[in-house]
């Protein structure tokens, strides 16, 4: 919902709201010790989902400088799994649409360069566009040009106006990221060249739904898209969506939608509006259950870790995540029950998570103070973590994993 009460697609203003998660710090803002006794701001955060144009959004409207300027430290090159996906993510449109020295890739929230540095390595030109400083740093040592800005029609024109236009714009999970939603996709149709493709990345919000997927839902993440929502959002701006791939294991199920100005839908576009409509995804019906089952999810994870603890198990977290933040803060669990929690990405090490106050260092704790039981916070990257984790495991380390549902491996 923008300020003014309005859906950021439609502007309809009947929105349902479906879940209440409370008052909740922001997801990435990690502090450091001397913080920890200083004021936290804490926002509502609350889903909704509007009927007219299916659109499902928060209410609450944090600025985006509060986010992703001054609390930011998420490095994308922290998982061997997304470099993998985003490799294959470029050589595809290298190949298939035959760039080189004189394409141009554009990525928005290319963060520290994970995706655009495959194509930079093949000869392709790229450009960069992020407002996270550290991220965008580290892009730039990469060797991928970064502008450290967010991006909307003002930039779009003016890139327009240097000589710049897209053969590919890529916005992998930005595009929920965004307030001025409209604003948006307006600046990646004006970027654009005429028969260029834009390849936009989201988690799928039938798969939040269906398997449970609370903790993805943040003050970053103003939106949550189904095949249906993203349809009607690109055709207001002369676009179309022609196609649409599917990665379970990705983020909780993540959709690829390909868009672009001429409309070409493949079979995929079609089964997919088909099945959310055969489903009802497209109606507020299809989220109104979603809240009892949350309940459920935390009240069962909840129960298990209190009675490992008071059987005299030592427990800790794995992924200092922003979705971690929502999950303990949403289901209560701070230092009483997680000693710690260990996380690759070492600018977050010596700090601890928003509100429920949890030290974070670096996985090598995990062997070191051998906690009986660790959580997969980061339980979208399940598979790489244990994998990782063998040796913990060896020893006897057991892993709980929150989400989809509460499952001890
Ligand atoms: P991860 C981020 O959310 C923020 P988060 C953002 N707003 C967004 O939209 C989604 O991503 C897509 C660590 N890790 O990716 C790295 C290890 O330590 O689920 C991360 O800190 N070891 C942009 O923060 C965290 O876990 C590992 O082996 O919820 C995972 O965070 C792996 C694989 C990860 O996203
Ligand atoms: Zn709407």
């Amino acid at each position: 919902m923008s300020a003014d009460g309005a859906c950021r697609s439609c502007g309809g203003k009947a929105l349902e709201v479906f879940l209440s998660l409370g008052k909740m710090p922001l997801p990435d803002a990690f502090l450091t010790g001397d913080a920890l006794s200083g004021p936290e701001p804490r926002y509502p955060l609350d889903a909704a989902v509007c009927p007219d144009c299916s659109l499902v959004q928060i209410l609450e409207e944090v600025p985006p400088e509060k986010l992703f300027v001054e609390n930011y430290l998420y490095f994308s090159s922290f998982s061997d799994a997304l470099l993998g996906h985003s490799r294959d993510h470029a050589l595809g449109p290298i190949a298939s649409r035959s760039l080189g020295p004189d394409s141009l890739v554009v990525e928005i929230a290319s963060n520290d360069g994970y995706l655009l540095k495959n194509f930079a390595e093949a000869g392709v030109p790229v450009l960069g566009i992020d407002p996270a400083p550290e991220p965008a740093r580290a892009a730039e040592a990469a060797g991928v040009p970064t502008l450290q800005e967010f991006f909307g029609t003002d930039l779009a024109r003016r890139l327009v106006a240097e000589g710049r236009r897209a053969d590919v714009i890529v916005a992998n999970n930005v595009m929920a990221h965004v307030p001025d939603l409209n604003g948006f996709v307006e600046g990646l149709a004006v970027l654009l060249a005429d028969d260029g493709l834009i390849s936009v990345e989201n988690p799928y919000v039938r798969d939040l739904v269906d398997h449970g997927e609370f903790d993805t839902i943040y003050h970053e993440h103003f939106c949550y898209f189904s095949c249906t929502s993203v349809d009607t959002l690109v055709r207001r701006h002369g676009l179309f969506l022609n196609h649409v791939e599917y990665f379970p294991d990705l983020h909780g199920g993540t959709l690829r939608w390909h868009i672009a100005k001429r409309e070409e839908p493949s079979d995929t576009v079609r089964g997919y509006l088909a099945e959310e409509r055969r489903r009802g995804v497209d109606t507020p019906a299809f989220y109104r259950t979603f809240a009892t089952r949350v309940a459920k999810v935390r009240d069962d994870l909840v129960s298990l870790l209190r009675e490992l603890h008071d059987g005299g198990a030592r427990l800790a977290g794995y992924g200092a995540a922003a979705k971690a933040t929502i999950l303990l803060n949403y289901a209560g669990i701070g230092t009483d029950l997680l000693d710690f929690i260990v996380d690759r990405n070492v600018h977050k090490h010596g700090m601890y998570m928003p509100g429920v106050h949890i030290p974070i260092t670096g996985p090598e704790a995990l062997l070191e103070r051998s906690p009986d039981y660790t959580v997969i916070l980061a339980w979208n990257f399940r598979a790489e973590i244990i994998g990782q984790q063998a040796e913990y495991a060896a020893r006897g380390g057991r892993f709980v994993v929150p989400i989809p549902a509460v499952e001890v491996v």
